[in-house]
């Protein structure tokens, strides 16, 4: 029974597997991949991209010119085979000039980027048209409704890549929930872990959250939601290709299988943990010297001592909460290195740091305005603690070194994953105010302190510690690759 679904034992979970056709083509593939237009997409894409090229797929990775001019280089052994294609951004009304990604605009300005972002559709079609080979699949993002339809007309099949968990998909639910007209209409039913969670879970938000959280269920200026949009793409698309594997998340992963019915397919790609190695590679020029002075501070502290604090390219504070993050830091005493980022938006004039800050805390740590390399920081001996937003790149970048987490979740599925994180006593949230999200210097001090130095965090450290085996061991992480690629290969596209 060539291209048949069958299920397929593996340990304590039952994973479907395409099983191999007689008539399959084994050549390499020529994927085409598509990410939605933020940093945060575009670098787990790119990486998935690295592995798929590294075993001689070819790529063809479609972005906007000035997002395709600011990613990091591709490796040499493989660029030949990673082909980057800008695509022209249309001019929408109340889209900036030059603005081409989310971290170019405030938040509310984002809808325009999903309209230009649309209309993408015409010269993604011309792509294809003239693309050759002829794509055998294309791997899209969720903000890329259009290209199913498109892709079905090219007879070529298109996969999801989310690079979100399972438990984020879970918890937004089957297609028929993707909108507010299904089980959930308000905030306050977001707080709760909704009904087909089937085992005991804290996945929920706080009201707070959920009031942010709900935006993604609001048409924009775009006309579309983001969850209709992901609605269209998981009726539209063949496989669902997760950022995950069954070490982590068995119980969600064979949940949304269950909750799509096999349709589509859902694939866990593995973790996809980046190598230290290749992001030496990618170096920013460090005009200021603020990288070195970063390196040259960790080199002199104490082995797991150091708390790094980073709440993601996108994440943005209040300003009186950024100074309650500091003056937090400052009464923890515990040593710290910070990259830290004016939003998009923000005044000029404003000061993001409050006063004195810099001079009382010489010695103790460091921030560094402006680009970092996180990846080093972490890998870095004298750094013991990750202070993170909990986006799902970071946590895993995080716990490939084994660091415990104090965690600060600010939107889309970031509660989700701080809960479930401290579900697993791998990290501690910062307690804030359930309306209105606050938080004050101490809470975010003592969650500092029983983390990266008291008796009490010794489970979390040792927990954190053990899963460094599951996110950092490359040869069962590649495996979940090699599965996807079968995948792929047994579905490719007809030629001719
Ligand atoms: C949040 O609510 C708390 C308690 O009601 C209040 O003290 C605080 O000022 C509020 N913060 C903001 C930013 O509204
Ligand atoms: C999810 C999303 O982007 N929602 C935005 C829709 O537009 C309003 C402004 O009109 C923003 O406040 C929302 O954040």
């Amino acid at each position: 029974m060539p291209r048949e679904l069958a299920s397929l034992n593996v340990g304590t979970i039952t994973i479907r597997h395409l099983l191999p056709s007689s008539t399959m083509d084994d050549g390499p593939l020529h994927v085409v991949v598509f990410p939605w237009l933020a940093f945060g997409h575009m670098l787990p894409f790119l990486e998935l991209s690295k592995s798929l090229a590294k075993r001689g797929h070819r790529i063809s990775f479609l972005s906007t010119p000035r997002n395709i001019q600011r990613l990091p280089k591709i490796p040499s052994q493989i660029a030949s085979r990673v082909n980057l294609v800008s695509l022209p951004l249309p001019k929408v009304d109340g889209l900036p000039e030059d603005a081409e990604a989310t971290t170019d605009l405030p938040p509310p300005k984002v809808q325009y980027l999903k309209k230009a972002n649309d209309g993408l559709d015409e010269p993604f079609t011309r792509f294809l048209q003239e693309a050759s080979p002829k794509p055998d699949w294309i791997i899209h993002d969720f903000s890329h409704h259009w290209i199913p339809p498109i892709a079905s007309m090219f007879e070529v099949p298109c996969a999801f890549f989310s690079i979100f968990p399972s438990s984020t998909l879970v918890f937004i639910g089957p297609p028929s929930e993707m909108k507010l007209g299904g089980q959930r209409r308000t905030p306050e039913q977001f707080t709760k872990p909704p009904e087909w969670i089937s085992f005991p879970s804290s996945a929920a938000f706080r009201l707070h959250e959920a009031q942010v959280f709900t935006e993604h269920y609001q048409n924009n200026a775009s006309g579309f939601s983001d969850f209709r949009r992901l609605e269209l793409i998981i009726q539209g698309c063949k496989l669902v290709a997760v950022r995950s594997c069954k070490e982590f998340e068995s119980d969600w992963l064979a949940l949304l299988e269950e909750l799509y019915k096999n349709k589509p397919v859902v694939v866990p790609v593995g973790l996809l943990p980046p190598h230290v190695q290749e992001s030496i590679e990618d170096v920013h020029t460090d005009t200021t010297g603020a990288v070195a002075q970063v390196f040259g501070w960790l080199n002199g502290q104490t082995p797991g001592s150091v708390v790094y604090v980073a709440l993601g390219s996108e994440a943005t504070l209040s300003v009186e909460l950024v100074h309650e993050l500091a003056l937090g830091l400052e009464l923890s005493k515990v040593p710290f290195v910070w990259a830290l980022r004016k939003p998009a938006g923000m005044a000029s004039d404003v000061e993001i740091l409050p006063k004195g800050f810099e001079v009382r805390t010489r010695g103790l740590g460091v921030v560094a305005m402006g680009w970092i390399p996180q990846l080093r920081v972490l890998a870095h001996p004298s750094v013991g603690g990750f202070f993170t937003h909990c986006g799902w790149s970071s946590t895993i970048e995080g716990l490939q070194f084994g660091h415990p987490l104090i965690l600060l979740p600010i939107f889309t599925d970031q509660g989700l994953i701080a809960r479930i994180m401290e579900d697993k006593k791998i990290g501690l949230e910062v307690p804030r105010n359930e309306e209105n999200g606050s938080f004050g210097r101490e809470g975010v001090a003592k969650a500092i302190r029983l983390i990266m130095v008291e008796e009490g965090g010794e489970p979390f450290r040792c927990k954190a510690g053990k899963l460094k085996e599951v996110f950092s061991d490359k040869e069962s992480q590649e495996c979940y690759v090699d599965n996807f690629v079968r995948c792929l290969q047994n579905h490719r596209a007809k030629q001719g």
